[in-house]
């Protein structure tokens, strides 16, 4: 069994949640806060057999887009403002984590 965390901008959060519900996977939904730009975004876990991996990733794909995000100046980053500093960065569709699980049981 495979536990996935993904990661997605929190406008495509409920079309990929719809589309995993609706296959029959269950998810749960967590608000998230983004380390680098510090806006909200949310991690779904859902819990897999190993075969379904793909499918799974197949549909949160199908389901999010990559954005730009502008940047205000060089703050983020912790070094004052530079004219050369990128003014927007891309986020998303989505960032996945796929970890092994050891246990899983329902009490
Ligand atoms: P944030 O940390 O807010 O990052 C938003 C976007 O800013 C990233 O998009 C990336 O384009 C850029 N970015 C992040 N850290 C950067 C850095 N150190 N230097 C330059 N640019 C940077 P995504 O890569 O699509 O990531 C979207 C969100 O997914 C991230 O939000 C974070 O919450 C999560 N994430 C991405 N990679 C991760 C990782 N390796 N571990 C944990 N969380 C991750």
């Amino acid at each position: 069994m495979k536990m996935i965390l993904a990661i997605i901008n929190h406008d495509d959060a409920n079309r990929v949640t719809r589309a995993l519900t609706r296959a029959h996977y269950f998810v749960t939904k967590l608000a998230t806060t983004g380390g680098f730009l510090k806006d909200g975004n949310t991690t779904l876990i859902t819990g897999v057999e190993d075969d379904r991996v793909d499918d799974v990733m197949e549909l949160i794909q199908e389901n999010t887009k990559a954005r730009p995000h502008p940047l205000a100046g060089g703050a983020e980053m912790g070094f004052g403002f530079s004219t050369a500093a990128p003014k927007e960065v891309t986020v998303g569709g989505a960032t996945i984590f796929v970890l092994n699980v050891e246990r899983f049981e329902k009490l």
